[in-house]
């Protein structure tokens, strides 16, 4: 595994990398080095059986603000005739590896997360906040529309009237009102969220992989499909995890009264 990036931080402590982006000085604002960065990370990630849980989390005060709009605004200013677009698939691969790495993706996130950070984290598996954190869909601040997947997350999470108002107020949601309306999976006092986010992705990292990755299988593909489709998944996914030693290893762990260890298989 890589380790000596531009824009990142990479540790690994167990079977938990932590990828830490790492631009403080603009609340980790997205250029491109950083983009490309975190997305050779997640997809090498993807194939690295020894990560067994991936966390995304900011240096600094902020998880992250966005798109570098310094950086932007002068390639606007220069590259002539150009498209938007053309630059989001950059963050669509992105957006793809973290929904198809076959392993949980936790955002930690503490401070600011606006824009498009904000629906990086929104497309990973779970969020841990801290109470400090403050989420901002800021795209209608300057008359844009959510990019990164934001259209498709928000919605899903918060439900339409919420993912709407918070589209087009584009107001803070605190860390313990984004906990209440289901953008987070959980928030903590800043001063436990390390230690919680570190037992929680331990937990992740200590569990069924393989179960884990046919979940998210399963859940991610409910939405787009009618039910009739979803139990033929259904079917086929459950084939694969019967076949696993993880699953062996769970129900002999039961029979036998003691916890499973689980190893990844
Ligand atoms: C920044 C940024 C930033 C550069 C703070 N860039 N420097 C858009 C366009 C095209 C294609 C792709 O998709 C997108 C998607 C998007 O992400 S659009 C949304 C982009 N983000 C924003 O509009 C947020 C802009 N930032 C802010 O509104 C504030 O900075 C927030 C609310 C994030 C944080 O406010 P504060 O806590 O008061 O911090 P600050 O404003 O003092 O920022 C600290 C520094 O970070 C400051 O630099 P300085 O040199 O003055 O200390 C900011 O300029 C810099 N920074 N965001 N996105």
């Amino acid at each position: 595994m890589r380790t000596d990036y531009q824009c990142l931080l990479v540790e690994q402590d167990g079977g938990v990398l932590t990828v830490t982006m790492n631009r403080p000085e603009k609340l980790n604002a997205f250029d491109d080095t950083m983009l490309q960065e975190l997305t050779e990370v997640i997809e090498a990630v993807a194939q690295d059986e020894a990560v067994r849980c991936l966390v995304i989390t900011g240096a600094g005060r902020a998880f992250g603000s966005g798109q570098d709009l310094t950086t932007f605004a002068a390639r606007s200013a220069t590259a002539g005739p150009f498209k938007v677009s053309q630059h989001l698939v950059s963050y669509h691969r992105l957006v793809f590896a973290i929904r198809n790495a076959p392993k949980p993706v936790v955002a930690a996130v503490h401070g600011v997360a606006a824009g498009i950070s904000c629906n990086i984290a929104l497309a990973c598996d779970m969020r841990i906040a801290a109470d400090n954190a403050r989420f901002i869909e800021a795209f209608a601040r300057i008359g844009l529309v959510p990019d990164g997947g934001g259209g498709f997350f928000l919605p899903r999470l918060v439900g339409m009237g919420k993912a709407i108002e918070m589209s087009m107020l584009a107001d803070e949601v605190s860390g313990p009102e984004a906990e209440r309306i289901g953008l987070v999976n959980k928030c903590v006092p800043l001063a436990e969220f390390e230690s919680t986010t570190k037992a929680f992705a331990q937990r992740l990292a200590k569990g069924p992989t393989r179960s884990y990755a046919l979940i998210k299988e399963l859940i991610y593909t409910s939405v787009q499909v009618d039910l009739q489709t979803s139990l033929r998944l259904e079917g086929e996914l459950q084939d694969k995890a019967f076949e696993t030693a993880d699953h062996r290893e769970g129900v002999t762990a039961f029979l036998q009264k003691r916890p499973a260890q689980y190893t990844g298989h």
